[in-house]
């Protein structure tokens, strides 16, 4: 039987080598790739997510556990794609242009691949015809981040170019970032605004359904 809860606790420790052999001993045990994702990786992270919501843990332990997940991830993707397990969807992540922020952006990403989706990282000072191409390369949910009273309006911008395309409709589009509020998202069209990095994985879960 495969030891969920050690991988788990380990990750929640931040211990990358002991998730590592964990998730390594729950493959050679014949543990399918896909419960050990959701039942040891995915659990561990969710409490990360959840402590960091409640100020109980800060962003140097969501980064430590990120890594130790990545560990375990290392070992397992390879057989994720062999046995067929699909992510839960695709999100293609950028900070917009004019913007070099990124260490939000990138525990963002960090929560949403620990939820078991696929993340495309389009990086920083992104121009808005390249969230176009991430939404016709297949990504589901365009997130936008923003850190810069100044370059917030460049989120609108991005999304009348999604909309230019065509594309608008297909998508779903999330925000955020420190000076954004929801009435802000709301106002520019955003199908969504999470103020922070778990939050950010509990709203990729509701807009793809
Ligand atoms: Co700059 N900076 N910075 N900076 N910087 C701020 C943001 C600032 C508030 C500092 C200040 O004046 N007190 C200020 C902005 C003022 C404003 O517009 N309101 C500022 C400024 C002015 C600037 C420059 C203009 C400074 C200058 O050159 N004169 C310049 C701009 C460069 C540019 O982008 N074009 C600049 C540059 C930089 C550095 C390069 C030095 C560096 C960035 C390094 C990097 O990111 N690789 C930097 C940093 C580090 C900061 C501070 C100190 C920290 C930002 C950070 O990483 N926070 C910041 C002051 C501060 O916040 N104390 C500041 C930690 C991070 C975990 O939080 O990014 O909020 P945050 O992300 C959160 C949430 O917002 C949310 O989840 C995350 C995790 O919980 N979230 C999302 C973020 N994106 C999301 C996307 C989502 C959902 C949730 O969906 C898609």
């Amino acid at each position: 039987m495969a030891d969920f809860q050690g991988i788990a606790d380990s990750l929640i420790k931040g211990q990358a080598p002991q998730v590592k052999d964990l998730v390594q001993q729950a493959v050679d045990e014949g543990t399918p790739p896909g419960d050990i994702l959701t039942n040891g990786l995915i659990a561990g992270m969710s409490v990360i997510g959840e402590r960091f919501k409640k100020n109980e843990v800060y962003v140097p332990e969501v980064l430590i556990a990120a890594r130790a997940m990545h560990a375990g991830m290392d070992v397992i993707k390879p057989l994720l794609a062999e046995t067929g397990v699909k992510p839960k969807g695709v999100v293609a992540i950028g900070t917009v242009k004019g913007d070099l922020h990124d260490i939000g952006k990138n525990l963002v990403m960090m929560m949403i691949e620990g939820a078991g989706f696929d993340v495309m990282n389009l990086g920083v000072d992104v121009p808005p015809e390249k969230y176009v191409q991430a939404a016709k390369d297949g990504a589901q949910i365009i997130g936008m981040s923003a850190l810069l009273t100044t370059t917030m309006p460049s989120m609108k911008i991005a999304i009348d170019a999604l909309t230019a395309a065509g594309v608008r409709e297909s998508i779903k589009i999330m925000v955020g970032g420190a000076p954004l509020t929801q009435a802000f998202a709301d106002e520019i069209g955003a199908d969504g605004y999470a103020p922070d990095a778990a939050s950010a994985a509990d709203l990729v879960s509701e807009l793809i359904v």
